[in-house]
């Protein structure tokens, strides 16, 4: 009895504290499209008196769609439902629709907005002031009500509104590292969203939320499998399972993408060869494509990983990159399909520095694929490392369009245990100069076709969604998928206004709440950057995991996988030699980034031991030698995790306490990462190094072999059996 009182009083203090705080219970499911109430009387009057709104003609069901989407966000937010009446246009009055839906309003869009843009605008329509939101396309007009609730959801005032924008890039889509057993590769957030037992029948109201968040952003593409791709999914039982998510995302303007295994033919097609010159195999392809569009009449293309990690590829069959890729761009292109051929390329040969190998593969190909074929590369030449210099192929094939790739799962930050918000790292790479085209060829003015209108564009993010409740494992990963929307519709967007963005609509408009978290977003990133890999050091993780610290890792399957190979410790110093005494990788970059990165004087700290091997007593900028410089980044990255925890403690009762609570441990769980990964760093490389470590810092816990010693049980992300690792 007296138990049953006891936990019928936290129940009521829970309540009281939801309650009091005007914050209610969330567990994050509904992303930044909360729609919260408002509660501020001022605000509501204000927003109440301004807007009244019509059932719109709704003459298409991506309109129909758009329509529910506004009545859901105008009903949520300030309790405002559609007028009866068709006939009012007064400023008050919100109208919706293209030139085509709204014929008797003779409304006119310019050209110069393309067919995804879109305007929100105060203006007269039949002499009357109106906020009329329209496109040239339906899909333009969803673009454009998810882009006006979003200004409610900001308290942006909706007086004067002039707004006009448009997607720089043409291709913006989602990569799911999803298997068909519904693991997912790299995945920390749960399962595959797709559920493909229960395909085609069950359509999960999740497919439908997933679309309106991609929507919401204007992602327009989505590819569901994963690039080491199962031949099954070509086959007509799954084609038919892909047809039903087809249905869902159509609506919301989002085409399906699959990623193809090179060798299906043989796998599949029972044909004894996969290359792409045989007359049977082009036939194969040919066939299978039209199969493929004969169910989804709007089918998006392929996504190929080839010859890279032990995929088959042209190269299998003695033909190159450019014949696998152009082979299967001609089986699509009938259909207006298009193929993103990965330039994440290394094969068995280890090359004397992995970081050269896609550019000396795919440069000499410049100009010589089809052009529906758009060559996918990752944002640096090695792998989503915490920091890395810019990929050298951007820039370096100008008559190739190349599509970025980035990724939001933190395969290399932590999982989804750790709070880093990526957009600094991808503004980092998109506002990197090339300096091919001269000064001011920036990676985002590549990738936006900047030099050359005539190549198509593309944006690609490796998804960070599963089936946990809140979509993205961690509360505040769900912004690393929000800003990739963000930047693949504009690529020079700051990741500050993105994160102000994000905030308010998922948490709250309070400023008390915004300014200091977004702080925090902003500096997540360096600090990650900081108890892992600081000033240019990469790919020293556990091995295969990814997880945690693993620099000692020295017998992975081939040098190239190993962390020694990377960081190359020894007693005279650290770091990669990439200049022309060692690797020479500087070279794929032009002369300007060469000259500047290769010089040490001009080399910034950020990228030092990624170009340089530096001696232990090197003194750096600061004053500190190299070893007392990195013992203070990695100390210095370990207290800012406490840092975040204080201002995070101090957000309490201003979100709910459900997100609250989960954001608070799993800071705690980044703390000790944070700590494990300092520790175990200073004392490997101390053992190189032979210095000590500043008597101003505490003492690791634990001696090396304790990190070294460390195991864990079925890491996620990883599948099969491969169940233990450090
Ligand atoms: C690496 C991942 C691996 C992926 C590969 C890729 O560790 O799981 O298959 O990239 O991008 O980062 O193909």
């Amino acid at each position: 009895m007296k138990r049953k009182l006891l936990k019928n009083t936290s129940a009521l203090a829970l309540l009281l504290l939801v309650t009091i705080s005007n914050v209610r219970a969330d567990n994050g499911y509904k992303l930044w499209l909360e729609y919260s109430k408002l509660t501020n009387q001022k605000e509501v009057v204000f927003y109440q008196q301004k807007l009244r709104y019509l059932i719109f003609p709704a003459t298409s069901a991506t309109l129909k769609a758009a329509q529910a989407e506004l009545q859901t966000g105008l009903n949520d937010m300030l309790s405002l439902k559609p007028e009866k009446s068709v006939e009012i246009i007064n400023s008050q009055t919100l109208v919706i629709g293209t030139p085509q839906s709204l014929k008797s309003l003779a409304i006119t869009v310019p050209d110069s907005i393309g067919d995804e843009g879109y305007l929100i605008k105060t203006t007269l329509v039949n002499k009357r002031s109106c906020i009329l939101i329209t496109a040239k396309t339906d899909i333009g007009v969803m673009y454009g009500v998810f882009n006006f609730l979003k200004l409610l959801q900001t308290r942006q005032s909706v007086n004067d509104l002039n707004i006009s924008d448009h997607p720089r890039i043409t291709y913006r889509i989602l990569d799911h590292w999803d298997n068909l057993n519904r693991s997912v590769e790299r995945g920390y957030a749960g399962s595959s969203i797709w559920n493909w037992h229960k395909l085609p029948g069950f359509i999960d109201q999740r497919y439908i939320d997933y679309a309106r968040a991609n929507a919401s952003v204007g992602i327009n593409g989505s590819v569901i499998n994963n690039v080491n791709a199962d031949a099954l999914i070509l086959s007509p039982a799954y084609l038919l399972k892909i047809q039903a998510l087809a249905n869902v995302f159509r609506l919301y303007g989002i085409k399906i993408y699959v990623s193809v295994k090179f060798s299906s033919p043989v796998e599949l097609g029972g044909l004894k060869t996969a290359d792409p010159l045989d007359p049977a195999v082009k036939k194969w392809w040919a066939d299978k494509v039209n199969e493929i569009y004969s169910y989804i009449p709007d089918f998006g293309g392929f996504l190929v990983k080839a010859n890279s990690e032990g995929q088959p590829g042209p190269q299998t069959y003695g033909r190159s990159h450019v014949d696998g890729a152009n082979m299967l761009a001609d089986a699509l292109a009938p259909h207006q399909g298009i193929v993103m051929w990965r330039a994440f390329v290394y094969d068995n040969k280890v090359p004397d520095d992995r970081s050269k190998q896609a550019f000396n593969e795919f440069k000499p190909f410049d100009g010589k694929f089809r052009n529906n074929v758009i060559i996918q590369v990752k944002n640096g030449p090695i792998d989503f490392q915490p920091r890395e210099p810019f990929h050298p192929l951007f820039g370096a094939m100008p008559n190739t369009p190349l599509m970025m790739e980035f990724q939001l799962t933190q395969e290399y930050l932590g999982f989804s245990t750790h709070l880093v918000y990526e957009a600094p790292l991808f503004t980092e790479c998109l506002q990197s100069d090339t300096y091919t085209q001269g000064k001011g060829s920036t990676v985002s003015r590549v990738i936006t076709g900047g030099f050359n209108k005539k190549l198509i564009t593309g944006m690609a993010g490796v998804a960070n969604i599963g089936t946990d409740v809140n979509w993205c494992g961690h509360p505040f990963a769900q912004a690393n998928w929000y800003a990739f929307g963000r930047f693949a519709w504009n690529p020079d967007l700051s990741p500050a206004t993105i994160a102000d963005d994000w905030l308010r609509m998922t948490f709250t408009n309070d400023n008390g709440f915004v300014s200091p978290v977004k702080k925090i977003m902003l500096q997540s990133r360096e600090n990650t950057v900081n108890y892992m890999t600081p000033l240019g050091l990469h790919h020293i993780m556990g091995v295969s995991t990814h997880y945690g610290p693993g620099p000692w890792v020295d017998n992975a399957g081939r040098p190239d996988w190993n962390a020694t190979y990377y960081h190359k410790a020894d007693s005279a110093g650290i770091g990669f030699d990439r200049t022309s005494s060692g690797s020479d990788a500087l070279a794929q970059y032009m002369p300007q980034v060469k000259g500047h990165w290769e010089n040490l004087a001009t080399c910034p700290d950020e990228y030092l031991l990624w170009f340089h091997h530096v001696k232990w007593t090197y003194k750096m900028r600061s004053g500190n030698s190299l070893w007392n410089e990195l013992v203070h980044h990695y100390y210095s990255g370990a207290e800012s995790v406490k840092q975040m925890q204080l201002t995070w403690d101090k957000m309490s009762g201003k979100v709910d306490p459900e997100r609250f609570a989960e954001v608070n441990q799993l800071m705690g769980i980044q703390l000790s990462e944070a700590l494990r990964w300092r520790d175990a760093c200073v004392l490997y490389f101390q053992t190189f190094s032979k210095m000590p470590i500043e008597s101003i810092y505490p003492k690791p816990d634990h001696p090396l072999s304790y990190y070294k010693d460390m195991k864990f049980y079925y890491v996620p992300g990883i599948g099969g059996n491969n169940y233990m690792t450090n």
